[in-house]
């Protein structure tokens, strides 16, 4: 029994000194790497639209339907938590030809094995740093967290591209042949079945703050989905040093003809609105709710462009609302929430809802409005 056990133990580990797991093998390094590219695909391409909805470029996001935002970062992060243990099991299959000897033979080989060096790397990097900022871990980071999680992006899809156009060759023969053996001990099959199942396992524990169905079984979602008025919170009016509003809380509005300053009792006083919008994290959880306050641009009219700001020093502060977003009718200056006065931590007295856009570009606590011509 305990003899059958190590067996099958020894089948899968790599041992000190040498490679002894049976279950390794080129076909099973290739099924293994073709879910691993299809979740990194998808993770690539919502990661993009992240960042491109909050830092416009030369190409744009066409305008997101209220729940894009919403189901895009909701793929982006679940592909990333799915894409650790495909990773990992990766590794583990392709471990022993990491260190071949010669190490370069030939131009080719050299290349390859750098993008495999580069690709591996990175990876690495990638998803550690996603999965602490999902779980707003930024302590040892030491570094700005967007700017590298978005340039090794790009490390990645240019080592991906180098590592399939050296594989794509044998790739077909490797997925035609059957995944049998080893005879002993843990089948290729097996393990390949098992990485499938734990990347499904994770996305579904993790997706209880994604979808509502699966919060009963969310052991690993970062939100429960809930907080006070049944939003959650990220960061409190004490973490921004915000204090509750008094008498003299006045909303300035800038405009190029002149400033008006505005008190709760005069923004109450204009057209008020409910619209059903969700705020939508970078970390990836959504939670939806009712909205009412007045549309934002009974307050600006037409621009080209505003700017919402609030007295918070930290770097979700402020934001710009470009034109064709202000023109929406809901595109609203929030004032009540699930139908009561919005509470301080969510933004009160005023905040900004919107939508398709991420919860990062819904400011909270908005005391200035700049509106630009
Ligand atoms: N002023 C200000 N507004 C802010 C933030 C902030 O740090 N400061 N955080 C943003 C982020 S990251 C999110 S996800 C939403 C969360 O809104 P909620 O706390 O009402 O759920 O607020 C956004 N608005
Ligand atoms: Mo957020």
């Amino acid at each position: 029994m305990i003899r059958r056990l190590m067996a099958r133990l020894e089948s899968i580990l790599p041992l000190p000194g040498a490679y002894r797991a049976t279950a390794r093998g080129p076909g099973l390094s290739a099924r293994l790497g073709v879910w691993l590219g299809v979740a990194v695909f998808v993770c690539f391409v919502t990661g993009w639209i992240s960042h491109a909805v909050q830092h416009p470029g030369p190409i744009s996001v066409p305008p997101l339907p209220a729940w894009g935002y919403a189901v895009s970062q909701g793929l982006h992060v679940t592909t990333g938590v799915a894409s650790i243990p495909l990773f990992a099991v990766k590794l583990w299959s392709v471990a022993p030809r990491l260190w071949t000897r010669p190490m370069i033979a030939g131009l080719r080989h050299g290349i390859e094995r750098l993008s495999v060096l580069v690709l591996v790397a990175s990876t690495a990097l990638e998803l550690a740093t996603g999965l602490f900022n999902v779980a707003e871990a930024y302590a040892w980071i030491g570094f700005p967290f967007t700017p590298v999680h978005y340039s090794f992006a790009w490390v990645i899809a240019g080592s991906v591209v180098v590592h399939v156009a050296v594989k794509l060759p044998q790739l077909r023969g490797l997925l035609a042949q059957r995944l049998a053996g080893p005879p002993e001990g843990l089948g290729r099959r097996e393990v390949l079945r098992l990485s499938l199942l734990s990347a499904a396992l994770v996305a579904l524990a993790s997706g209880g703050d994604k979808v509502g169905v699966l919060a009963p079984v969310g052991v690993l979602s970062q939100r429960s989905g809930r907080g006070p008025q049944g939003v959650p919170v990220n960061r409190t009016a004490a973490e921004a040093a915000i204090r509750p509003p008094d008498e003299q809380w006045r909303l300035t509005v800038l405009m190029p003809s002149g400033s008006r300053a505005l008190s709760l009792a005069e923004l109450t006083a204009f057209p008020q609105v409910q619209v059903r919008l969700p705020i939508a994290c970078v970390e990836g959880w959504n939670a939806w709710a009712d909205w009412q306050g007045v549309r934002l641009r009974d307050l600006t009219g037409r621009a080209s462009e505003v700017v919402v700001s609030s007295p918070d020093p930290g770097a979700y502060g402020s934001s710009r609302v470009d034109a064709p977003t202000l023109q929406r009718d809901d595109t609203v200056l929030a004032l009540r929430l699930n139908g009561e006065p919005l509470g301080l931590d969510h933004g009160a007295p005023a905040r900004l809802i919107a939508a398709g856009r991420p919860g990062v570009l819904q400011t909270k606590w908005i005391d200035r409005i700049e509106v630009r011509p």
